[in-house]
């Protein structure tokens, strides 16, 4: 009756036929005033929404296109959500009304447009928001359904603009408000597919034959290998509450996520805040989807985030870390207590047991630090970190080792037939096992080369016949 009442004054089904829910958004139509939203760069998250009502939120984004590192050595020309990538993080309340302002930077040389999850509406606002280099263009949308959504740009070829770096994360808060923690960082996986290798040098373009074989060179958190590790690491304090809100940009593969030595205390899958669930040890975070991570962490350390894909954690790129520093919980953790060189009946050396690369000759000191470098950031970094920090009393550090610069024929046997046993670096004992490199004496040469040409060593040089020399011995 109700309905055909609505009919007959020609009102809209919307406010005569739905449910209670939608009544009350319908009450929240009425807005009170206007805000401009605050929008930030990965891994920064805008600050939470205290405001008890619906209002009207205006959203200003700009695309640009700009060339910027996505490793060490390696360029890549990325297309961007406001300068960086992952592109801005958008917080907004359920109810809002959002007034989204696109604006294509005139250097732009590709038109570009955005579906946001968020979004109740054809294409998520994509037809909408097409916007030439040098145009604006603007819509608005309701705020219906709570949650963390994934935006991406979806002007043809769809799949060129994500995997060029056209995604990001928008919340939207359910009107009740999240509960308070201490820290909120914004984490977005994605894939890039590059012309060249992992690690090859200078810049490089998109490859499409690896896209559409969905074979990516790098899997990275936050738009770049190490964007969130090392000095850049996300920091904590023990006995913090941290939540993650984590994006996966695809444009192909599916996460694995997963924070090595925590345990999520809650997550809420698929970025649906209305499910919870509990004590979770890896969550899959889908292309095009999110998820909201939460835990304490209860002891200080490096929590590494990787997607456990594990190959893409520890050669693809696709490593983070959280840093937590304070107090020790030993009864949560008692750290190493006692370690002892365990020889079981017959034991050797482990070969990794692969086919050396194939052979590149250095025609001259520059390039043999070139491929040097190459060479270190493929086979060794894993286990002596950037800059050859080295790792705690796991892996020794290369970086002014008393032990690399002594002595460097030894320094060759160590890789050639790998290193296992106490030693001193540089007054601390190192006592484990450094498995034999399967490497041609070409790259010994030039890894070694490398090493002792920078971090604070001492400068020599290593030639392929100093490596043959020791390999004949
Ligand atoms: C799987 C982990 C691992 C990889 C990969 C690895 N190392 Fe090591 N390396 C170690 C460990 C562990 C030791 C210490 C062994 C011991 O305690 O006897 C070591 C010791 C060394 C040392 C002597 C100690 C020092 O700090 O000067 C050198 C030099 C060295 N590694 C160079 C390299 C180079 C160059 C590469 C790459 C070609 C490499 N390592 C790859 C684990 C690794
Ligand atoms: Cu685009």
């Amino acid at each position: 009756m109700k309905k055909l009442f609505c009919l007959m004054l020609g009102l809209s089904m919307v406010g005569c036929t739905q449910s209670n829910q939608n009544n009350q958004s319908q009450k929240e139509a009425v807005i009170k005033g206007e805000e401009v939203a605050i929008l930030t760069d990965a891994p920064q998250v805008p600050p939470a929404i205290t405001r008890k009502h619906a209002t009207k939120v205006i959203v200003n984004l700009e695309t640009s296109e700009l060339k910027m590192s996505l490793a060490d050595g390696v360029e890549y020309t990325f297309w961007t959500f406001g300068g960086k990538v992952p592109g801005k993080f958008i917080r907004v309340r359920e109810g809002d009304l959002v007034e989204f302002h696109l604006h294509n930077h005139p250097d732009s040389k590709m038109p570009h447009n955005i579906d946001l999850h968020a979004v109740t509406g054809p294409g998520g606002g994509a037809v909408s928001s097409f916007t030439a280099p040098g145009h604006s263009s603007t819509f608005s949308f309701r705020a219906l359904n709570p949650g963390l959504y994934v935006y991406h740009c979806a002007t043809a070829p769809v799949g060129m603009h994500i995997a060029n770096g056209m995604y990001g994360l928008i919340l939207v808060e359910p009107k009740e408000g999240l509960p308070k923690v201490d820290r909120e960082y914004y984490v977005m996986q994605s894939e890039f597919y590059t012309k060249g290798a992992f690690g090859d040098q200078g810049h490089q373009p998109f490859s499409m034959e690896k896209a559409l074989e969905e074979n990516p060179d790098y899997v990275v958190f936050n738009g770049a290998v190490d964007a969130i590790s090392g000095e850049k690491s996300l920091p904590a304090q023990t006995g913090e509450t941290i939540r993650l809100y984590v994006g996966n940009g695809g444009p192909n593969l599916i996460s694995s996520f997963h924070v090595i030595g925590e345990i999520f205390d809650k997550v809420h899958p698929e970025g649906s805040l209305s499910t919870t669930n509990k004590d979770v040890q890896t969550t899959l975070v889908p292309a095009g989807g999110s998820a909201v991570v939460e835990f304490e962490v209860d002891t200080s350390g490096t929590y590494i985030l990787v997607d456990h894909s594990i190959f893409r954690a520890f050669n693809k790129g696709a490593l983070g870390m959280i840093e937590v520093t304070g107090k020790d919980d030993k009864n949560v953790f008692s750290g190493k207590l006692e370690d002892k060189v365990y020889h079981p009946e017959g034991s050797t050396i482990q070969n990794i047991d692969e086919d050396p690369a194939p052979k590149v000759v250095a025609q001259n000191r520059a390039e043999r630090l070139e491929f040097g470098k190459r060479i270190y950031d493929q086979n060794c970094k894993a286990c002596h970190q950037a800059e050859g920090k080295g790792l705690a009393t796991a892996f020794p550090p290369l970086a002014s080792s008393d032990y690399l610069n002594a002595d460097k024929q030894r320094a060759i046997k160590v890789i050639l037939e790998g290193l296992e046993g106490p030693i001193t670096v540089n007054g601390k004992v190192f006592d484990s096992v450094m498995p034999a490199q399967r490497l041609t004496d070409e790259d010994i040469a030039n890894v070694l080369t490398y090493v002792y040409n920078n971090w604070g060593n001492s400068g020599q040089n290593v030639s392929p016949e100093d490596v043959k020399a020791v390999r004949e011995k």
